[in-house]
Formats: structure tokens, sequence, C-alpha cells
């Protein structure tokens, strides 16, 4: 499928905050770093990259009744969270709003806060350069990370899984399932030793 870049871009600069545009435009061209560094599709890379956080725009009630208008499912954690639903959201919109057809694309949006078990390379591209793209304010870890996600893909997103959940833990905010079942998945998976 062919999308053309510099539209998307248009079409998120008009929508999102300049910050968060800036913040787009960072995933967009990490993601297709990263993408050339696994032998990932540049395209698609990009394309999720730039339209990841295109339901970010709606304050949380928007969101909550523009899931219920298209019939998404709406989880107990997304109801007292509702920010997490700008994923699953945004993957709508990129169908049907920016008409990508592509499930492996819209499954990475969709799932690019929580992260998820099994998932494909351009899913875990998605996820990390999220975390990592160059305007992300400097968090603890996070310059690890940026280097560890060129140089092991899952120990990247093991890391970043366990960083998300002791920051969320300390701000004693509820863990969706899907970030519970990411974690756990790459915990096994690489075997790391937990060191809190
Ligand atoms: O949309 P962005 O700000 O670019 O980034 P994002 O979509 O990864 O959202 C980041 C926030 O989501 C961050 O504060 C951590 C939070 N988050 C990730 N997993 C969970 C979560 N928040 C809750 N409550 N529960 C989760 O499982
Ligand atoms: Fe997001
Ligand atoms: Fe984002």
């Amino acid at each position: 499928m062919e999308y053309d870049l510099l539209e998307l871009q248009e079409k998120m600069r008009e929508i999102l905050k300049p910050k968060r545009y800036l913040h787009s435009l960072g995933v967009q061209y990490t993601c297709a770093a990263l993408a050339m560094r696994y032998d990932c599709n540049l395209m698609s890379a990009q394309v999720a990259g730039i339209l990841h956080d295109a339901a970010k725009n709606y304050d949380e009630d928007e969101q909550i009744r523009r899931c219920e208008k298209h019939q998404i499912p709406i989880t107990k954690v997304e109801r007292e969270q509702p920010y997490l639903l700008h994923g699953k959201l945004g993957a709508y919109y990129a169908k049907t709003k920016y008409h990508v057809t592509d499930e492996e694309i819209l499954s990475a949006i969709a799932y690019h806060t929580t992260g998820k078990p099994k998932m494909t390379i351009l899913e875990k591209i998605v996820f990390l350069s999220d975390y990592i793209e160059p305007s992300r304010k400097l968090i603890p870890g996070l310059v690890e990370i940026r280097k560890l996600a060129f140089e092991d893909l899952d120990l990247a997103v093991y890391t970043t899984l366990h960083n998300t959940l002791n920051y969320l833990k300390s701000n004693e905010q509820t863990i969706d399932n899907t970030t519970y079942t990411a974690y756990n998945y790459y915990k096994e998976l690489v075997g790391a030793q937990l060191k809190d």
C-alpha cells in the first residue's frame, strides 16, 4: 500500500498542538531509523509513527464519547484512565480518516501506549519510538534505552515496560491488563533479573 507521508504530516500538523506535532514527527523519524536497523518496512513504520497520536487532541470525555459512538469497547481501567483510549481511537481514525488499510500499522497504533505480548517488529518499533524520540523529556533511564533500542529490540521493550510500570506504581496509577501481560511476556523472554 502506498501512502503520502507529506499529506499525513500536513493532516497531523492541522489537528495536533505544536508540541504534539513535533513529538509525532520525532516518532516518525525514530521509527524510520529503527526500521532501517531491523529490516522493517520503512513506509509502514513512518505511517504508524506520524499517526500514532492522531486521537490525542480530544480530551478524556470526548475520547470516551467517540469510542462509544464508534462501538470501540472500553475496559474498566480505560474508563478510569480514558487517555489510554487514544491508541485504539487513533487506529480507528487511521483507518477511517487517513485510509490506512494495513492491519499491522493499525495494531501498532492501537497498542503504542500499553504494548502487548508477542509484538511484531513494527509494533515494537512504534512502542519504543514513542518512548525514545528526540523531543521526549529526559527521564531516568532514557539515555540507556535510546542506545539499547538500536542494540537489542526485545531487551529495550522489556526495559521500557519495566520503567513505565515502576513509574505508574510510584504514582499509584491503575495499570492496564495489557501493560501487565506485555511486561510479563517480555520479562520471561529476556530472562531479565528484576532489580526492585
Ligand atoms: O501519548 P504519549 O504521551 O506520546 O505517550 P503514550 O501513549 O505512551 O502515553 C504515555 C502515558 O501512558 C505514560 O504516562 C504512561 C501511561 N501508561 C502506559 N501504560 C499504562 C499507562 N497508564 C496507566 N494508567 N496504565 C497503564 O497500564
Ligand atoms: Fe500516545
Ligand atoms: Fe506518542
